[in-house]
């Protein structure tokens, strides 16, 4: 069991008892319709079981077979090499994943059908067929070659969801350069942050970027991230070391905010593409060449750095489009996340692009300027193919039926879900209302780890059952086990591992192969262990609990409690801190920080606002604490570790029921509970 846990999966999430109808939701059992799976690439139970059989039986040749669907410069010598904890996917080929997305569909009828469909906040249209993003991909690439970016250098990019954002990811791609996407939620810190742990060489931002009507300011987070002179924090001065890596910031202009360019540094997109040439062959990268670094959330204060190398990591994202979302050359397809985060690098771009299917890339929130935005992109794009997650679900619940109910949206034929567990309550509705019990929903676990998808239905052939993610995707073998490695029974609630390597599994933690080990391989020595509860019902269904360590999941975000913590400690304010999730009807979890103050600081509604205002500035707003309690000690073992479960227990429920045995000083919790009360 992982050392940092002290959670023991329960078959109800956050402690939360599930309602009768959840319960009743639960043991429904919803068969693909016989329309949909006639049409469907996989149509039958058996057909899948055949599949997934013989992708365990014999990996090499499954995956051998299924890597001829993708473009090689020149074929791989061996499929896998396994040496626990590191892996080697199709050694000794030759490949580009932007070739893959683009050039390939070139030579087909595929070349002039619209590659993404774009729509701005302000409704603002743009369509860049695959000939064209091609073309724009290409220029950027020569662009980013113009400013001294070659193979191997890594490119931060800090953008909104604009089609630039998308043609600066590909053009990475297309000249192996290693991107690090950083969502544009995040603060000049958190920019900081990871543009040194992964030394990149060049920023691509925006002047800003619209979001709920108001403007986000990107450069200026940038230039903030950049700066080198000390600054004032909290009213010290503090030294402040900046990027030394970055030598250029390369800028597209959204909004046209007025922003500062630094001369010789920052350099505008549109000036520097203006004469860029069409013509930039795709680099021949190795198999292994790492596409990109993507940070996340674990369970200490630093966010990891994820690795995701080139063949192996297409592989999985091509295939599981096909499979899981049954794309096809007719569909819109339409994935609501942010490239910012996993679920936009490999369901927005790589996956669906691959296939040559058609993308719908909105950028703004799913409630501007009305509660029905989504449903009027569906209505309008003619979506057949909607992805979103659990959180967006629920706040639309509560938003009302008469939302959804103003637009005609027979166009979907499939929904899915991803990010958390969907409760039984959210997939019926998503069901009747959205899909009109029509749509089979593809309910998609899987990590920034795992690349893509791991345990899905496979839409035409898996019946469903609401709140599971039923059966694994081909040449994934997950288990649940017991805390001393062996296979939990039926419905016990144990820990989710996988026990052979898959192609799109992460190869690393940046520069940290120690962490890489011990984070992930270490609990079950050469297994990977995912971090997540789960139990497995006796159809062999998998049904995902939520996180069994410090990570937080925020309306569909990972967080991870050190990280919070670690900026409360840095405010002068404050002396100790400890952040705990307490169950939110919309948010999945909400954040409780519980917090000792130094001495003098009087512990008051200004106070918490500063100390929300603090962390919003050093990581981002998602991670402000919804509720921060004062106290004046925390719950601690005799050795000293805060019992984080005793405090998890009060922010949820106001109750400790546990058992508080180890407790050092009993004194501590009855302050706690008084200070509930008031
Ligand atoms: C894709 C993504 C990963 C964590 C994971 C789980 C949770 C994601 C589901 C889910 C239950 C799901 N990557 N999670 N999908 N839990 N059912 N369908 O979200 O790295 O940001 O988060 O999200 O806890 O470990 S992520």
């Amino acid at each position: 069991m992982p050392k940092s846990s002290n959670k023991t999966p329960k078959p109800s999430q956050n402690g939360q008892s599930p309602s009768i109808e959840s319960i009743l939701a639960e043991k429904r059992l919803f068969k693909p319709s016989k329309k949909f799976s006639e049409q469907a690439r996989i149509s039958s139970m058996a057909q899948y079981e055949k599949m997934y059989r013989a992708s365990i039986k014999d990996p090499e040749k499954f995956f051998a077979k299924q890597a001829e669907e993708l473009a090689w410069f020149k074929k791989w010598r061996k499929v896998v090499e396994w040496k626990a904890p590191f892996a080697k996917w199709f050694i000794g080929g030759k490949i580009n994943a932007a070739y893959n997305c683009l050039d390939r569909h070139l030579s087909t009828p595929r070349k002039n059908k619209a590659a993404i469909i774009w729509e701005g906040e302000n409704f603002e249209q743009r369509v860049l067929t695959y000939a064209q993003l091609h073309r724009e991909v290409s220029r950027a690439a020569n662009v980013l070659k113009s400013l001294g970016v070659k193979t191997g250098d890594r490119v931060a990019i800090y953008m909104g969801m604009t089609p630039e954002l998308a043609i600066a990811v590909l053009a990475c791609a297309r000249i192996g350069a290693t991107h690090s996407v950083i969502f544009g939620g995040f603060s000049a810190e958190a920019i900081r942050d990871r543009v040194n742990d992964a030394e990149a060489k060049l920023i691509i931002t925006s002047d800003g970027a619209y979001r709920r009507g108001t403007i986000v300011d990107l450069k200026r987070n940038v230039d903030l991230a950049l700066r080198t002179e000390a600054m004032m924090i909290d009213g010290k001065s503090q030294p402040y070391g900046g990027c030394p890596t970055i030598e250029k910031v390369l800028v597209v202009k959204r909004t046209g905010q007025d922003i500062d360019m630094f001369p010789g540094r920052d350099i505008w997109w549109h000036e520097a593409i203006k004469d860029a040439s069409h013509d930039c062959p795709a680099a021949e990268l190795d198999s292994e060449h790492p596409l990109y670094i993507l940070y996340t959330s674990g369970t200490t204060g630093k966010p990891k750095g994820i690795v995701h190398t080139t063949a192996g990591y297409l592989l999985g994202t091509y295939l599981t489009t096909k499979y899981v979302f049954d794309i096809r050359d007719e569909d819109v397809y339409w994935c609501t996340a942010d490239v910012g985060w996993v679920t936009g690098h490999s369901y927005i771009l790589y996956g669906p692009l691959s296939n040559g299917a058609t993308v719908v890339m909105y950028e703004g929130a799913p409630t501007y300027p009305a509660p029905d935005r989504f449903w009027d992109i569906i209505e309008r794009h003619g979506v057949t193919v909607f992805y979103t997650a659990p959180t967006a679900i629920r706040a639309f619940i509560r938003a009302g039926n008469e939302h959804p109910n103003k637009h005609d949206m027979s166009s979907l034929r499939l929904l899915g879900s991803v990010g958390e567990p969907i409760n039984p309550e959210a997939w019926m509705w998503y069901h009747t209302v959205i899909g009109k019990g029509k749509c089979p929903i593809v309910d998609t676990w899987w990590q920034t780890e795992t690349g893509a998808i791991m345990i899905s239905p496979i839409p035409g052939a898996i019946p469903t059952k609401p709140g599971s993610a039923t059966l694994p995707f081909f040449g994934v073998e997950p288990e649940v086990v017991r805390k001393d490695g062996t296979p939990c029974k039926p419905n016990e609630g144990g820990y989710l591992v996988i026990k052979k390597p898959w192609p799109s599994m992460l190869r690393g933690i940046y520069k940290d192969p120690e962490r890489f080990e011990k984070q992930y391989f270490s609990e079950y020595p050469g297994i990977y262990f995912t971090g997540d509860g789960a139990r497995r019902d006796k159809n062999g269904y998998f049904w995902i609990m939520g996180r069994v360590d410090d990570v937080i999941n925020v309306s569909g975000h990972r967080l991870g409690t050190m990280e919070v913590e670690s900026a409360l400690v840095g405010h002068e304010a404050v002396a100790e801190a400890a952040v705990v999730g307490r169950p939110d009807e919309i948010k999945g979890s909400a954040l409780v920080a519980f917090v000792t103050l130094k001495q003098g600081w009087p512990p008051d509604e200004t106070l918490k606002e500063r100390l929300r205002g603090h962390v919003g500035s050093m990581i981002g707003p998602i991670a402000k604490p919804d509720d921060i309690r004062f106290t004046d000690a925390l719950p601690k073992t005799r050795s000293g570790k805060i019992m984080r479960r005793l405090l998890r227990e009060l922010a949820s429920t106001g109750a400790v029921a546990g058992d508080t045995t180890t407790l050092e000083d009993f004194s501590v919790l009855e302050k706690l509970r008084a200070g509930e009360e008031e």
